[in-house]
């Protein structure tokens, strides 16, 4: 490793080096993925998606042990590497699927500035559904959870390289990645390890070396005084004030992922659906049926605090204002 290819990662936010673990290290790699493959196939190690469990992967794969990535890692880190996470990701038989393109870095919070390490225990191409990185698309800095739509970034050079056991791919945390479905169900395994600095307080374990003291932020999703979701009613009548439609239409389909039953995305839908000279028939019924949801959660607060009692009267009618509030549907459904 040299500094032109510290300055390729963090310009490209990718670098692959081959044969970069020491010869030792690379046979325990090699014997390890042949294991594995031995025992999924045996039934002793579970699996989910691309995802293995039923087996100690750090303790087996012990990658602190390499010198070389120790030095890559606090060259980048400018500190000493701390330990977020070890994890096997596999393809074979059991699942050969693709995987949505995506940040990692919201589902683990803590500071962006973070290295994940993807090391091959076989071989790992575009064959048997290995890993595609949208290169300098950590320069957009930390996204939302979700698929990522990157059809929309035809800037960021798509790169799926072929990695053979011994080489490594050193990604930026906030590189966007996916897979596609595998032509061949050839084992694809690899290791993905990701470090941080000490400073990190998402995770106090040092590589290799047992744990810090010091504080570890347990509530890293968490740090407001109140929830707040980023995509809401708010951004949906910006997106429907500022003349985009389909934007708005994303936001309220977001939030209906999460929230089926969401007047206020369903009634968004219909006024979209209106506006494009549609009958908004089932996002109507859609608001009909959340509404109905909502009315009979109403009348068992109503029921769980004194039927008769002023707070129960005042929840129907705060109700009613809300949603009379939210949109002007019922204006543009009799026009
Ligand atoms: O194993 C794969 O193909 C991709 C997995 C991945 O990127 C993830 O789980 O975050
Ligand atoms: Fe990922």
């Amino acid at each position: 490793m040299n500094d032109s290819d510290l300055a390729t990662l963090r310009a490209s936010g990718l670098l692959v080096c081959r044969s970069f673990f020491e010869p030792e290290i690379t046979e325990r790699f090699r014997e390890l993925g042949l294991r594995i493959g031995r025992d999924v196939r045996e039934g002793k190690l579970q699996r989910n998606g691309q995802f293995v469990s039923g087996m100690d992967i750090a303790g087996e794969a012990k990658v602190e042990d390499s010198a070389a990535l120790k030095r890559f890692a606090e060259r980048f880190l400018g500190d000493a590497p701390h330990e977020l996470l070890v994890r096997l990701l596999m393809k074979d038989e059991a699942f050969g699927g693709s995987v949505m393109p995506h940040q990692d870095w919201p589902y683990f919070g803590g500071d962006t500035r973070k290295l994940s390490v993807f090391i091959p225990l076989s071989h790992c191409g575009f064959d048997n559904g290995s890993l595609t990185f949208f290169e300098r698309s950590h320069t957009l800095g930390p996204v939302e959870r979700g698929e990522i739509d990157v059809a929309r970034y035809p800037e960021f050079p798509r790169n799926c390289p072929d990695l053979e056991v011994g080489d490594v791919l050193f990604a930026d945390f906030l590189t966007w990645h996916s897979s596609h479905a595998c032509e061949n169900h050839d084992d694809r395994i690899l290791i993905q390890v990701v470090l941080q600095s000490a400073s990190d307080a998402c995770c106090a374990k040092v590589f290799g070396n047992g744990y810090r003291d010091g504080p570890v932020s347990l509530y890293r999703f968490s740090p407001m005084l109140r929830a707040v979701p980023s995509v809401g009613r708010d951004l949906i009548r910006l997106f429907m004030s500022n003349g985009q439609p389909e934007e708005a239409c994303k936001m309220a389909l977001g939030i209906l992922e999460d929230d089926p039953d969401n007047v206020m995305a369903h009634l968004a839908l219909a006024e979209i659906a209106s506006g494009r000279g549609e009958i908004p028939t089932p996002h109507i019924e859609g608001a009909e049926r959340a509404l109905s949801i909502l009315s009979a959660k109403v009348a068992s607060a109503r029921t769980a605090i004194a039927p008769e009692s002023p707070q129960a009267a005042g929840i129907s009618s705060k109700m009613r204002d809300a949603l009379a509030g939210m949109f002007n549907l019922g204006a543009r459904r009799n026009r």
